[in-house]
């Protein structure tokens, strides 16, 4: 009986620390893009390691992010998401990281943003 209720706090003790080390985070990042194509290379390349859900919105342009920190950081989520050619409020994707982007999806296009309702793109530099 005694070795029983101790094997009951080992399990209860194992549980509890686990439960205090996996540390899920939910961040919103505000991700540039168009369209449904856009939406699922911007959610593929948020889709890490460690990333349990991922949903970015096409009116709003939030993405959210549901990891555990433990596994990966919200700079590799974001650094991520610019190598797929996407720009994130306050981490802008490069010319050449943007360059891969699919002719229709250019999201820093004035042209296809007024096409598609939305105002100034996060990257004022570059319009085409
Ligand atoms: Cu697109």
């Amino acid at each position: 009986m005694k070795k029983i209720t101790y094997t009951l706090i080992a399990a209860v003790l194992i549980t509890l620390s686990a439960t205090a080390q996996s540390k899920i985070t939910k961040i919103i990042l505000e991700v540039d893009g168009l369209c449904g194509m856009c939406k699922e290379r911007i959610e593929n390349a948020a889709y890490l390691t460690g990333v349990k859900q991922v949903n970015w919105d096409k009116t709003t342009h939030e993405l959210d992010v549901v990891f555990r920190n433990d596994k990966v950081s919200e700079e590799e989520i974001i650094a991520s998401i610019n190598n797929a050619g996407h720009d994130v409020k306050g981490s802008l994707a490069s010319a050449e990281q943007y360059e891969q982007i699919h002719g229709c999806c250019r999201f820093r296009d004035s042209n296809l943003r007024s096409k598609y309702g939305l105002s100034e793109a996060l990257c004022t530099e570059e319009k085409k």
